[in-house]
């Protein structure tokens, strides 16, 4: 197979995809189910259409490119990853997962190749939780873990919640379980993506086989507290929340730290309520996100976040509230598909790296239940989620390359 035609075809699907963002010259801002999420599947259907897929958007609006195996009693092989993206993002994270397992496709066709096993290329849709601060809801929905109770209860910051957005974008909550699958039906799942860090790039490294992909767990935090007139409350009279907040939010970073093993926390997002420079804020709101291959460290942080803010909310009388956007543990990859994959780093002279991931991905969440493997490529700078972010098209095409060895090895097993 000849690198350069597959880069060629990824690079004109990616160069392409670009257009589609909210924020043009400002990165990538492709949230889910608006018009630049359509404008995406709609191009992701035509090129699998081309590819010679059957085409299937589903009730969560994940969208799907099946390759029909000779043996339908088998369960498929499924790969991708998502096509939404974060804020200001970059032009790889997600979508060139989505364009990798189309062009397995492709090659597959160009080679003649009959599958036993039925391929599905996926794209899946909003991975990332950034419009509704939650995560993974195209591949939850697929495992069944949604519901319209779920679509309702999770907003945006206009209050948008997921059912309303679903149904402006014309798809229906309530049957979202529709777009769940017989488990029994998909056999293993291979994401290819960028490795959003530093790893891969500092040590001029081509591929990355990811061993373990860090547990999540994401909160809002909303404390309580009584405006009042900046200039005239004396200091010892306020219920002031964002006195409790701070006071909490401070610590969050050493209590990560300490922890010594990569551990990470990070408050993203933090707003005052009503947010006037002369008024004691009434509300604070904040996020919090924590990982960890140590699933104990996690839950000793949120631990220690509740305790602190009980006590400095306490303090003044006021209270405070949380709400949970994302639990999910750690997870172990297929050790069999790593050892597929370094077989054929080794056959194609790629040098290669096993590794952790920091970043979430779909794959954290159908490796939970099934036989799941990442490859990840360079990161330029290790920068992502970012309007900087880049990575080559030849390092992408190898990692497609690794990854139809590691199809064509499980088609035969
Ligand atoms: O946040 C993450 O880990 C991923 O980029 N969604
Ligand atoms: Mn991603
Ligand atoms: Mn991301």
């Amino acid at each position: 197979m000849n690198i350069d035609e597959i880069v060629s075809r990824i690079s004109e699907d990616l160069e392409y995809i670009k257009q589609f963002t909210a924020t043009p010259g400002e990165g990538c801002t492709r949230l889910p189910f608006t018009p630049e999420a359509r404008s995406t599947v709609d191009y992701l259907k035509k090129i699998m259409t081309e590819a010679g897929l059957k085409v299937h958007e589903d009730e969560a609006g994940n969208v799907f490119g099946i390759l029909e195996g000779k043996d339908q009693e088998l369960p498929c092989i499924m790969m991708g990853s998502h096509y939404d993206s974060v804020v200001n993002g970059g032009d790889y994270d997600g979508i060139a997962g989505v364009i990798s397992a189309i062009e397995v496709a492709r090659l597959m066709k160009e080679n003649d190749v009959k599958p036993l096993h039925t391929f599905v290329a996926v794209g899946f849709c909003d991975e990332e939780g950034m419009r509704f601060g939650t995560g993974y809801f195209g591949s939850k929905a697929i495992l069944g873990q949604l519901d319209a109770e779920y679509c309702r209860h999770y907003t945006d910051k206009n209050g948008v919640s997921v059912y309303d957005a679903m149904i402006e974008y014309g798809l229906e909550p309530e049957k979202i379980k529709g777009a769940k699958w017989d488990i029994s039906k998909i056999g293993s799942f291979i994401e290819t993506h960028i490795e959003q860090g530093p790893v891969l790039d500092s040590c001029g490294i081509e591929i990355g086989l990811v061993e373990w992909i860090v547990g999540i767990q994401r909160y809002m935090f909303t404390v309580h507290g009584r405006s009042d007139h900046a200039g005239t409350t004396p200091m010892d009279m306020r219920k002031d929340a964002v006195d409790a907040a701070t006071k909490v939010i401070s610590k969050i970073p050493d209590w990560a730290r300490e922890k010594a093993d990569g551990t990470v926390a990070t408050v993203g997002y933090i707003k005052t309520i009503p947010g006037g420079m002369n008024i004691v804020a009434q509300d604070v709101e904040f996020t919090v996100d924590i990982r960890s291959k140590n699933n104990d460290h996690i839950i000793d942080i949120v631990n220690k976040i509740n305790q602190t803010l009980q006590k400095e909310a306490g303090a003044f009388d006021g209270s405070y509230e949380s709400d949970t956007k994302l639990v999910i543990t750690p997870v172990k990859l297929s050790d069999l598909m790593l050892d597929i994959s370094e077989k054929s780093c080794m056959e194609h002279g790629y040098s290669y790296k096993r590794m952790l991931s920091g970043a979430g991905h779909d794959a954290l969440a159908i490796g939970q239940i099934l036989p799941t493997v990442m490859l990840f490529v360079p990161s330029k700078d290790g920068r992502s989620h970012c309007p900087v972010e880049f990575s080559k098209y030849s390092d992408i095409g190898k990692s497609i390359l690794v990854a139809y060895d590691l199809i064509q090895n499980l088609d035969n097993q």
